[in-house]
């Protein structure tokens, strides 16, 4: 069975964050060791939150909890999201070097949650650089927006062959796998939305229809999928395109509900049996 430490954000009300990922890797078979980096009220994209952000220390205490129940040997792998503090994170990369120091194989896919197009940028001071300089190297996969993407690897992507030279200095810099979502060049048709992996097997396309929804944790749920889907498989090409229909179903699921919030829980069929099935096609 597969195990996975995930060191993000959690919302009491919602679905971002741990929030958002734990439940699809529950429901795909997969065992998470959930440490929240925050613990809120509901996402930032309401305008308006309470709760707090944790202590680094407190997810050093947890990793190290975890540790002490020997198991760090049975993680495949580590799955970091919004932080909340730039500190945090030498906490989750040390809990990845922990990791893999007792399972050299365990892979650390991070979502380097930092901002939106159209939000622009939504985390704290110093974490977009500490994502570009330390855990983008430091991860096996990474899964950025396109806004995301632009920001890590420091260039505008108006076309697809820029979302792939841009995919390629981020390759140069570690990350041997990366998905991109939420992605709109001047080749994405109107009423369409893209995603790409990028990988050792090849580059991948997905195009599926943009759907009316102004959502939070999409992207969260996502990277979750996309991360087993990988480890499972060591294909980008299933792993894109088993993440991006269970991500459409449940997107489609929400529109049709008009909810503010994921259908996490009602729409939980598709997380292990798509409604639609989108291939991915090679690029
Ligand atoms: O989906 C990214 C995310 C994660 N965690 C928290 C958030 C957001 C986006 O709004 O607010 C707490």
């Amino acid at each position: 069975m597969t195990q996975i430490l995930s060191i993000q954000s959690h919302v009491a009300y919602g679905h971002v964050g741990n929030a958002s990922a734990v439940f699809p890797l529950q429901r795909l078979g997969v065992e998470v060791w959930a440490i929240n980096t925050v613990e809120f009220s509901n996402h930032t994209g309401y305008g308006a939150w309470r709760g707090q952000v944790f202590d680094a220390a407190l997810v050093s205490d947890l990793v190290a909890g975890i540790a002490e129940r020997g198991v760090l040997g049975r993680c495949d792998g580590v799955l970091s999201g919004y932080m909340g503090a730039a500190d945090i994170g030498a906490a989750i990369l040390d809990a990845v070097g922990q990791v893999k120091a007792a399972n050299p194989k365990a892979l650390y896919c991070c979502d380097p949650v930092i901002g939106d197009v159209g939000r622009g940028i939504f985390v704290r001071p110093g974490i977009p650089e500490f994502m570009r300089e330390r855990a983008v190297p430091a991860a096996d996969i990474i899964t950025p927006n396109h806004f995301e993407l632009e920001l890590l690897a420091g260039r505008t992507v108006t076309r697809l062959d820029e979302a792939v030279a841009a995919c390629d200095a981020l390759h140069a810099v570690g990350p041997k796998v990366i998905l991109v979502t939420s992605l709109h060049t001047q080749e994405t048709p109107d009423g369409f939305i893209d995603l790409i992996a990028s990988g050792p097997d090849g580059r991948f396309l997905v195009r599926t229809p943009r759907l009316d929804v102004s959502l939070n944790g999409a992207g969260d749920a996502i990277a979750a999928m996309f991360f087993v889907h990988w480890l499972s498989t060591n294909s980008s090409a299933t792993a894109l395109a088993r993440a991006a229909s269970s991500i459409f179903g449940l997107l489609e699921r929400t529109e049709k509900a008009q909810s503010r919030e994921l259908l996490l829980v009602e729409a939980q069929d598709e997380f292990v049996a798509p409604s639609r099935l989108f291939t991915a096609s090679a690029i």
